[in-house]
């Protein structure tokens, strides 16, 4: 006879174990991801959300945007730099990163250098001792910001520029940038190839292919050699996308994926392109949405009345983060080396209103139930949408591309922006949506949009309301939504 001790073994052994394997068999698996999704850095850069750069060289001296390169280093002379001021200001106005420019198309360099005497080394500042390089990632490191390095691959100071032997000095430059200042988190390539320049004194127009000179797969190795996670910026990526313009807004229509064998410098409509990516790209390259905070790009004392106000710095927010964008916002420091007064308060004004906007998520925990979710399993549930997890998510079964979900607020309030997160790490798939609004006993149409991506924020005219209705209309394959926040 079995002890009663042994009858327990025996009764989990025959008749719980099978029942849990079944009822786990049973179990719909998690959706399969629709290709191509973000590598872990992408997906940490979609998460920075708002990243910084800073624009200084001679051109602030000068009073230009692109120098010719024959600048005497001894212009560079900002008495009162203070990298820990941009960074202090950056980190309270709710930045991430902050990329500077080592060197811009004047071929000046920030830190001193040894493969060219084109730099701080010859200014007066701090009697060529300075490193202005190492400042700005130190503040970083001090504040908690990622630190990313801009280094213009056109160069209109140097002789060797369009030979072969300055690809091997501007990859020199690399090792050096990419060695002794920590943690490099974006690298920026930026396209830009005007022609003319000093060249060593040459002082000509120069031409070079953009497609062959730079060789940019040997660059792309190296850096990655020296590390392996860096996001590089460029038209075609392969990190991160320009967004096809300067002015702050990505496409209302805005996919990650965009093939980018697709790409080449001169293609018509390649701004468009970029703008709104494709939604049967190959590759996930996402946007990155650069604009200035002033008309240039570096500081013009006659620009100080044309700082960009709190309200315009909104509503770039809200045309790339908002689109499923990183904003990457240029401040450019003074010819004191200083964030300008009018720049530190239009930042201070923008992450006020950030946080007047945007302080109570009134969907966090709230109820909120949808028409279908798949196989009736908890782990993909609406209530996932609104639990503050952004791991959780609300999906349906495979044969939908379809689903609605309604989330009920704790009482009528009024509201006027919906911010709606695909689970990214299993692709981006929503190509049209609409949403409700319960007043007086019907539904009214409040936002209608295509895609979401990372981050989609709708900004609709304030309606007092209990209830907030999403239908997803439209997808790639079953949609995947890890947030709702309502505002
Ligand atoms: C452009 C450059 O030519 C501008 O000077 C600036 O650096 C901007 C971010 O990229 O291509």
């Amino acid at each position: 006879m079995l002890s009663s001790f042994k009858f327990r073994l025996f009764y989990i052994a025959c008749v719980l174990i099978p029942v849990g394997v079944l009822a786990q068999s049973s179990k719909v698996a998690a959706p399969a991801p629709v290709l191509p999704v973000p590598t872990p850095a992408q997906l940490a850069w979609h998460e920075m959300e708002m990243n910084a750069f800073v624009h200084f060289t001679t051109n602030t001296f000068t009073d230009l945007e692109w120098g010719y390169g024959d600048e005497q280093p001894a212009i560079f002379n900002p008495t009162q730099t203070d990298a820990k001021q941009w960074a202090r200001t950056l980190k309270e106005a709710g930045f991430k990163t902050m990329i500077l420019t080592c060197k811009h198309h004047d071929g000046f360099c920030l830190w001193p250098s040894q493969y060219t005497e084109h730099s701080i080394k010859h200014s007066p500042y701090k009697n060529g001792k300075g490193d202005i390089v190492k400042e700005a990632s130190d503040a970083c490191k001090q504040y908690g910001l990622k630190f990313g390095v801009y280094l213009s691959p056109w160069d209109r100071n140097r002789a060797d520029y369009g030979t072969p032997a300055y690809l091997t000095y501007y990859r020199n430059q690399l090792k050096e940038l990419f060695t002794h200042y920590g943690p490099v988190f974006e690298m920026w390539f930026d396209g830009a190839n005007g022609g003319d320049g000093y060249y060593g004194g040459a002082r000509e127009k120069r031409r070079i292919n953009g497609a062959t000179y730079y060789d940019w797969p040997t660059t792309l190795d190296l850096v990655r050699s020296m590390q392996p996670n860096v996001i590089f910026f460029s038209d075609a990526g392969p990190g991160v996308r320009w967004v096809g313009n300067e002015r702050g807004v990505a496409g209302e229509t805005n996919w990650n994926t965009i093939s980018t064998d697709t790409l080449y410098a001169g293609k018509p409509n390649i701004e468009q392109l970029l703008n709104t990516g494709s939604a049967d790209g190959q590759q996930w390259v996402p946007a990155e949405v650069d604009v200035s905070i002033r008309p240039g790009w570096f500081y013009h004392t006659k620009e100080d009345s044309q700082v960009k106000t709190p309200e315009q710095l909104f509503n770039i927010y809200l045309t790339s983060v908002g689109r499923g964008s990183t904003l990457l916002l240029n401040i450019p420091p003074d010819r004191r080396g200083l964030f300008h007064e009018i720049d530190v308060k239009s930042l201070q004004g923008f992450s006020a209103i950030l946080k007047k906007e945007f302080g109570k998520n009134l969907a966090l925990k709230a109820a909120v139930q949808a028409d279908s979710y798949r196989g009736k399993q908890a782990a993909f549930a609406a209530r996932n949408l609104t639990d503050g997890n952004k791991e959780t998510y609300w999906a349906t079964d495979d044969d939908k591309t379809t689903g609605s979900f309604t989330v009920t607020l704790p009482a009528y309030s009024t509201v006027q922006y919906v911010v709606l997160q695909e689970y990214i790490k299993l692709g981006q798939r929503v190509k049209a949506f609409t949403v409700e609004a319960w007043q007086d006993g019907a539904w009214y149409k409040v936002a209608e949009a295509t895609t979401i991506g990372y981050k989609r924020i709708l900004k609709f005219n304030p309606i007092k309301t209990n209830q907030i209705r999403v239908t997803i209309t439209d997808a790639k394959a079953c949609p995947v939504i890890s947030n709702i926040a309502i505002y």
